[in-house]
């Protein structure tokens, strides 16, 4: 099964001016299509081509096969971090059952958004930062590069792209700025409680 790039859930301007048009043009056009483009070929021959993007992402980081922990890695991550979005997102209004694991597993609202904008402003380089279900409890986490919760026995239910891609149109080095405008402006928490019912 060849790796699909998706449309955007939304227009291209339609995040602005949290996230520009010309940042979603890039990011989803041409980076995430890298990606998507870069995949298909590694899964070409291999006999991974057969299994979900999910079992891809797992067996490519336990075989280290750092192309596809790279490419089919971040094909799963952008897929989801578009859907991670809204127009008008973002904020401490969560779903009921979000909000109640939120304070029970990560300390509530306030200290949950300084540890995820904080997990984000300390990967060194490209990566992510998460919120992820391990053991059955959120936990936030970060990985570099491709890499997601799923490589390291967790669930994500939301994560935020720090590579610079992301965020040095707009924000240029302000990585922190762009960290808080996610969380307060952009997460889109029903999708959240979606993954989250799922993990
Ligand atoms: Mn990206």
């Amino acid at each position: 099964m060849a790796l699909e790039l998706p449309a955007l859930p939304y227009a291209y301007d339609a995040l602005a001016p949290f996230m520009s048009k010309e940042t979603l043009e890039f990011h989803h056009d041409k980076h995430h299509q890298a990606y998507v483009t870069n995949g298909n070929n590694l899964l070409k021959d291999s006999p991974m081509a057969s299994l979900s993007i999910e079992e891809i992402c797992k067996k490519a980081f336990a075989d280290k096969a750092a192309g596809l922990v790279n490419n089919v890695g971040q094909h799963y991550n952008h897929i989801h971090f578009w859907s991670w979005m809204k127009k008008g997102g973002g904020g401490n209004k969560l779903p009921a059952k979000l909000a109640k694991a939120v304070d029970s597993d990560l300390g509530g609202f306030d200290k949950m958004r300084t540890d995820f904008v904080q997990a984000g402003m300390t990967q060194f380089g490209s990566g992510w930062c998460w919120i992820a279900v391990k053991d059955g409890k959120l936990v936030i986490m970060k990985t570099p590069n491709g890499e997601n919760p799923l490589m390291h026995g967790a669930s994500p239910i939301l994560g935020c792209d720090v590579w610079e891609h992301s965020y040095y149109i707009d924000y240029r080095n302000a990585r922190q700025k762009y960290l808080e405008a996610f969380v307060d402006s952009l997460v889109n928490w029903e999708y959240v409680e979606a993954m989250h019912a799922k993990a």
